[in-house]
C-alpha cells in the first residue's frame, strides 16, 4: 500500500511470514533491487534509528521517519513511547495475533494516524520530525518530563556524550541557544575546554605491565627492598610525560625484561606486539657474562648500537628515560664528601672512570640524534654534572 508523497513511495510489506520470508540481503538486493537501488526510500519504523542503517546501503537515498518521534512531538504528555502505549493513544491498536508484521502494521497505522489527525504530507511530516522542537520535554531518566531546553548544562552534555549522534533527545539539543552546541561536530572535550588526553590505553600497556610485575616480582633496587618495578614505572612515566606513545609507555614496563629475566623476545611480542618487542630489545645491552668480566665491554656494544639507531627510532625515548632514572637515583644518594664519593665508586664493579664515561657518551649520542626532547636531555646532563665534576 503504497503512500504517494512527490517522488517517494511507502512500501508496506503485506501477509510475509518469517518462516518462508526471504533474507534481507535477497529481498532488496534481488526481488526488489529496483524500488532499492533507483529510489529515494522512506524507511518508515518505530525507533527508526536502529532500522534505518540496514535499509541506507542499499538505497540510492534513503529517508526515516520515526513514529516514535513523531508520537514524541504530537502527545508530549504520554506516559511512554512504546509502540502499543501510542497505538492504543492514537486508536489504532491492532489485536495483537502475534504475527511478526504487527508492528510493522501498527507502525504504518500510527503514521497513517498523525498525517490524518494533523492534515499533514508525509514531506511536512518528514520536516516536522526532523524540526528541533523548542517545548520537547525529556522521556526518560531523572529529568523526565523536563523542557530540553531547560535541561542543566552538565546533564545535557552528558547526554550528548553518551547518546548517539542521530538520537531524538540529541537533536533536540542541537540547537539550544544556551547550550552552544552542535553535537556530532564538536567534541565533549571542545564543549567543555577539557583536556582530552593524546592517548588511551587500549590494553597494550596493562599487558605490558602484568608481564613487567610478574617477571621483575623477585628483583629488589641495589642496597635497598625496594621493588624493582619502581624504576620500570618511573621509566614509563618519564617517557609518557615527554610525549611517548602507549607503545613507547609499554616498551618502557618492559626495557629490562629480556636483560634482566628468563624471558624472551618472542614472549614480549605474543603478550604486546612487534614494535614494543622490537623497542625492548634494542633497550637491551647483550649478556657477555663470563667471557667479558670487563664492564667497559658491554656498555660499548650498547653505545655502539645507539649511535647507529636512526633519530626517529621510537626506542630512543624510552632509553633516554631510562638514563634519566639511573642517573637521577645516582645523583640524589650521591655523598657530599670526597672521601665518602671515593667509597661511594669502589661499590660498584664498574668505578668512576667507566661510570664518567658511560654517561658522558650516553648523553652526547641521545642529544646528537636531534630528535628527543630537551627537557629530558637537560635532567640527564644536570644529574651527570653532579655525579661527576
Ligand atoms: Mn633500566
Amino acid at each position: 500500500m503504497p503512500i504517494e508523497h512527490g517522488a517517494e513511495k511507502v512500501h508496506g510489506i503485506s501477509d510475509a511470514m518469517v518462516k518462508d520470508a526471504p533474507t534481507l540481503d535477497d529481498f532488496i538486493t534481488v526481488q526488489h533491487a529496483d524500488k532499492f537501488r533507483n529510489s529515494n526510500v522512506l524507511v518508515v519504523a518505530h525507533n527508526a534509528k536502529f532500522d534505518y542503517p540496514m535499509f541506507a546501503p542499499y538505497c540510492a537515498k534513503a529517508t526515516q521517519l520515526c513514529t516514535m518521534n513523531l508520537g514524541r512531538k504530537f502527545y508530549p504528555a504520554a506516559p511512554s513511547y512504546k509502540l502499543g502505549v501510542l497505538a492504543k493513544i492514537c486508536g489504532v491498536q491492532k489485536v495483537p495475533t502475534h504475527r511478526a508484521l504487527d508492528d510493522v502494521e501498527t507502525s504504518f497505522a500510527l503514521l497513517q494516524h498523525f498525517a490524518t489527525a494533523n492534515s499533514l504530507s508525509i514531506s511536512e511530516l518528514i520536516e516536522l520530525e526532523q524540526a528541533v522542537d523548542p517545548n520537547a520535554v525529556m522521556p526518560f531518566g531523572k529529568h523526565k518530563g523536563t523542557k530540553i531546553v531547560d535541561l542543566p548544562k552538565d546533564y545535557a552534555i552528558w547526554l550528548i556524550s553518551t547518546l548517539d549522534k542521530d538520537d531524538w533527545v540529541v537533536r533536540q539539543l542541537r540547537n539550544t541557544p544556551d547550550l552552544y552546541i552542535y553535537i556530532g561536530i564538536r567534541t565533549e572535550a571542545e564543549m567543555t575546554d577539557k583536556q582530552m588526553p593524546n592517548w588511551q590505553p587500549t590494553g597494550l600497556i596493562q599487558r605490558a605491565f602484568k608481564l613487567a610485575a610478574k617477571k621483575h616480582a623477585t628483583q629488589a633496587n641495589k642496597g635497598s627492598g625496594i621493588p624493582y618495578l619502581t624504576h620500570l614505572l618511573a621509566v614509563s612515566s618519564l617517557v609518557i610525560e615527554h610525549g611517548g606513545t602507549e607503545e613507547q609507555a609499554a616498551a618502557a614496563l618492559l626495557h629490562d625484561v629480556l636483560e634482566d629475566t628468563k624471558t624472551s623476545y618472542k614472549r614480549v611480542k605474543r603478550t604486546t606486539n612487534k614494535n614494543i618487542a622490537d623497542m625492548v630489545k634494542a633497550c637491551s645491552s647483550k649478556k657477555f657474562g663470563e667471557e667479558h668480566s670487563d664492564p667497559w665491554i658491554v656498555k660499548k656494544v650498547y653505545l655502539e648500537k645507539l649511535n647507529d639507531k636512526k633519530p626517529n627510532d621510537p626506542s630512543l625515548l624510552v632509553a633516554l628515560s631510562d638514563k634519566v632514572h639511573n642517573a637521577e637515583r645516582t645523583a640524589n644518594e650521591y655523598p657530599k664528601t670526597a672521601d665518602e664519593q671515593t667509597k661511594y665508586w669502589s661499590k660498584f664493579n664498574a668505578g668512576y672512570d667507566i661510570q664518567k664515561l658511560w654517561y658522558t657518551s650516553l648523553y652526547e649520542s641521545l642529544n646528537a640524534k636531534g630528535t628527543l626532547p630537551p627537557a629530558l636531555l637537560e635532567r640527564l646532563q644536570v644529574a651527570i654534572k653532579i655525579l661527576f665534576n
